[in-house]
């Protein structure tokens, strides 16, 4: 079990104030990692941090948009020196907007882009750099989607994101393996957390839908996520270079039955 051992290791979570970051950090810190997580909003990272200590998780909180490269250079340098070196860096945070492309605007479809993408890469860009500065090696996970294989009506932006994000993560693999650098992904199906609350509850159709799209016959809960975020975070990984693991309850292995059967 030591190759699941995250004990002395620095784990930075974007977006880990609730939702998937948070069970992520959760289980993170449950194989001995040190937490540091980051929102945008301040009393969000207060309950967070509430939260967290009272399952007993130790957890830094920082405030900083994730696209902004000044406050990332600042914050990853904060973190290093509050908490230690980034030793795993998962790229949680992200946004999705929900509108047919003819009535989306480029500016709703570059705002999705730039939060599910471009951010992503610049926090790697300055973790990285700063684990190569150390010659330390490093761990990074980047949340992709069942939007990084399959396209759906109205989340075209967030496609256009989560499949570049996939392609992202090889080319982080191809650069960076040379490094000691272990870049793979994360392809959650779907999980009841805030982001999908809006085509889940209240009798929303989408709901039935996913129980019979989904062969597990369930929503994921966020928890389902912390085997393979333990995995790609720890040694158990070290070999592993590019991949998205597909935590989905088998929805991208089927092509869906007739409803009712
Ligand atoms: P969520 O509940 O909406 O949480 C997203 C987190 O990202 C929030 O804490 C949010 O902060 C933060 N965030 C957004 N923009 C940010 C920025 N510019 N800088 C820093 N933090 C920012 O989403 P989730 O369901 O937990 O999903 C987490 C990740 O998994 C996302 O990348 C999502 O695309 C992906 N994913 C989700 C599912 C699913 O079914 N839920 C499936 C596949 C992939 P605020 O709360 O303050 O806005
Ligand atoms: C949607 C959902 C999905 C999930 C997830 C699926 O509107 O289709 O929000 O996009 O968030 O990405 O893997």
């Amino acid at each position: 079990m030591d190759l699941f051992d995250l004990t002395g290791k620095v784990a930075l979570v974007t977006g880990g104030s609730h939702g998937l970051g948070m069970a992520i950090a959760k289980g993170l810190a449950k194989a001995g990692a040190r937490i540091a997580f980051n929102d945008i909003l301040e009393d969000r990272l207060r309950d967070a941090a509430d939260e967290y200590r009272r399952t007993g998780v130790t957890a830094r909180a920082y405030r900083f948009d994730v696209t902004k490269e000044r406050e990332v250079i600042e914050y990853v340098a904060k973190i290093e020196k509050d908490v230690g070196p980034i030793d795993i860096l998962v790229n949680n945070a992200g946004i999705i907007k929900r509108i047919p492309m003819l009535d989306m605007s480029v500016a709703d479809f570059e705002e999705v882009v730039r939060i599910d993408l471009v951010a992503p890469f610049i926090m790697a860009k300055h973790v990285v750099k700063s684990m190569l500065a150390r010659g330390r090696g490093g761990k990074i996970i980047n949340m992709c989607s069942m939007m990084s294989e399959l396209g759906r009506d109205t989340v075209g932006a967030y496609a256009a994101a989560k499949g570049g994000l996939k392609m992202l993560t090889k080319n982080m693999a191809t650069e960076w393996a040379k490094h000691d650098v272990q870049a793979n992904g994360i392809g959650p199906g779907y999980f009841a957390t805030s982001q999908t609350a809006p085509i889940r509850v209240g009798g929303h159709p989408f709901n039935e839908f996913i129980l019979n799209r989904t062969p597990a016959g369930r929503w994921g809960d966020p928890d389902d996520l912390q085997g393979a975020a333990i995995f790609l975070a720890s040694r158990a990984s070290d070999f592993v270079n590019g991949q998205i693991i597909y935590v989905d309850g088998g929805i991208l292995a089927t092509i869906g039955k007739p409803r009712g059967e």
